[in-house]
C-alpha cells in the first residue's frame, strides 16, 4: 500500500513539473525545422533567421536554433536568450537537439538534407555539405546525410509544406539553407522584438558605456565602408530593391536606390552627424565601421559642438550592434543588414533611426 501511494505520488508530481527536467526533452511530434545559416555574415543571417523563426511558426513546427556561422559555429545562446524566443514559438537549442533528440528520434542512417532545386535540374541531389560554410557546419553538429528531399515550394506557401510533408512521414527538416528570403518579410520585421542579447553581449555593451560616457546623450553611426562594400556598391545601377535597402525605401520598390544612398559620400556623413547632434544636444558620438571610422574628420567637424568621438574594433561584431542599439538616435546604411539589426531592434523599442543619404 505504501509502496503504491509513493508510485501514485511520483507520477502525480512529475506530470505536474512535466516540463522538461534539466537534461531531459520531449520530442514534438509536430516535427523540427533545423536549417544552415549559410548565407553572408552576421546580418544576413539574422534577416534569415527571423524569416526562419516565421516559417516554422506558419507550418507548426519546432524551430530548432542554429548556431551561427562565422569561422566557426557560435551556439545560439552565446549571443541571444532562448527564453523570449519561447513568448513566440517552440524552440530548442540545436546542441540540445543533437544531444537529446537527435539519437533517438533522428539517428544516423534516418537524416534527409532538404534543398530547393529547379523542377528541370536533372542533377537532382542536394550538396548539403559541399563547400565552407556547409561542411564545417554540419560537421560541427556532427551530422552527416543519408538521403534527400528536393522541394519546389514557394516559403510562403505554408499551407502546401503542410499537406505534402507531415511531420509522421518527415519529423525533421533539415535545410541547406535559411527556409526564407532575403532581406527579411515586411511582415516579420516585428518578430525582432523576439531577440533580446545574451547577458554576455549586454554586459560588454553597458561596461563599454559604463566607462567611456556614462549617462551622456549619445548618436550611434554605422559607417560601411570597406572595400567589400565599395564594390557591392558599384553594382546600384537603376536598380529599386538592393540588399537591405527595403528597410529605408519600402517593400513596393518604388524608388530607385542611389550609389549614395549605399555608399554615402564623407561630406553627406559630417553633414547630417552635426544636424543629429545638434537636434539631441549629444555628447558624444559613437562610431561603429567595418573599416574607417572618419574620427578625425568628425571631430573637427563637429568642433564647435564639443563631442567626443568613441570608436573600438571589439573583439565581436555584436557589441558594436548592441552599443548601437542603446544610443539614443542612431544613423545607419539603408542597404546594410548590419544597419538593419539595429534598426529593427530601436523599431521594436520605439528608438529612432535614420539613414544616411536618405530623408
Ligand atoms: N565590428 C563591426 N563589424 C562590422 C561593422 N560593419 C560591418 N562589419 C562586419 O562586416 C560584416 C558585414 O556583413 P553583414 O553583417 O552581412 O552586413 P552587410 O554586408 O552590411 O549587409 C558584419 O557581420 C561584421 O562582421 C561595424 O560597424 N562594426
Ligand atoms: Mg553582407
Amino acid at each position: 500500500m505504501i509502496l503504491f501511494i509513493c508510485v501514485l505520488l511520483y507520477l502525480l508530481t512529475s506530470t505536474l513539473t512535466s516540463k522538461p527536467a534539466a537534461g531531459r526533452l520531449q520530442w514534438d511530434p509536430s516535427g523540427y525545422v533545423i536549417f544552415c545559416p549559410c548565407m553572408g555574415r552576421f546580418g544576413n543571417q539574422a534577416d534569415h533567421f527571423l524569416g526562419a523563426l516565421s516559417f516554422a511558426k506558419k507550418i507548426n513546427r519546432t524551430l530548432v536554433l542554429p548556431p551561427w556561422r562565422t569561422y566557426k559555429n557560435v551556439p545560439f545562446n552565446d549571443w541571444f536568450k532562448t527564453e523570449p524566443l519561447k513568448k513566440f514559438h517552440r524552440v530548442v537549442l540545436a546542441e540540445d537537439f543533437m544531444a537529446k533528440l537527435a539519437p533517438i528520434h533522428w539517428p544516423p542512417g534516418r537524416r534527409s538534407g532538404w534543398c530547393w532545386l529547379p523542377s528541370n535540374d536533372k542533377d537532382r541531389k542536394c550538396a548539403m555539405k559541399e563547400g565552407n560554410p556547409f561542411g564545417p557546419f554540419w560537421d560541427g553538429l556532427k551530422v552527416d546525410f543519408d538521403d534527400y528531399v528536393i522541394y519546389n515550394i514557394g516559403y510562403s506557401d505554408t499551407n502546401t509544406w503542410q499537406k505534402v510533408y507531415p511531420p509522421a512521414k518527415y519529423p525533421v527538416m533539415a535545410f541547406k539553407g535559411a527556409p526564407a528570403s532575403f532581406p527579411v518579410q515586411e511582415e516579420d520585421v516585428a518578430l525582432h522584438r523576439f531577440l533580446e542579447w545574451s547577458d554576455t553581449v549586454e554586459d560588454e555593451a553597458l561596461g563599454y558605456i559604463n566607462k567611456h560616457f556614462p549617462g551622456d546623450v549619445f548618436v550611434g553611426i554605422h559607417l560601411r565602408n570597406g572595400p567589400d562594400w565599395a564594390n557591392a556598391c558599384e553594382h546600384v545601377g537603376e536598380v529599386h530593391s538592393y540588399m537591405s535597402s527595403p528597410q529605408c525605401l519600402g517593400y513596393s520598390g518604388e524608388v530607385i536606390v542611389t550609389g549614395k544612398l549605399c555608399f554615402p559620400p564623407k561630406d553627406e556623413i559630417l553633414r547630417l552627424l552635426k544636424n543629429v547632434v545638434i537636434s539631441t544636444k549629444a555628447k558624444v558620438v559613437y562610431v561603429a565601421t567595418d573599416k574607417d571610422p572618419m574620427i578625425d574628420e568628425i571631430k573637427e567637424h563637429l568642433k564647435k559642438q564639443k563631442v567626443k568621438v568613441f570608436h573600438q574594433d571589439p573583439w565581436l561584431p555584436q557589441i558594436d550592434l548592441a552599443i548601437l542599439g542603446m544610443s539614443d538616435q542612431f544613423i545607419g546604411n539603408c542597404v546594410s543588414s548590419f544597419t538593419a539589426f539595429v534598426a529593427r531592434e530601436r523599431k521594436a523599442k520605439n528608438l529612432p533611426t535614420s539613414f544616411w543619404a536618405y530623408s
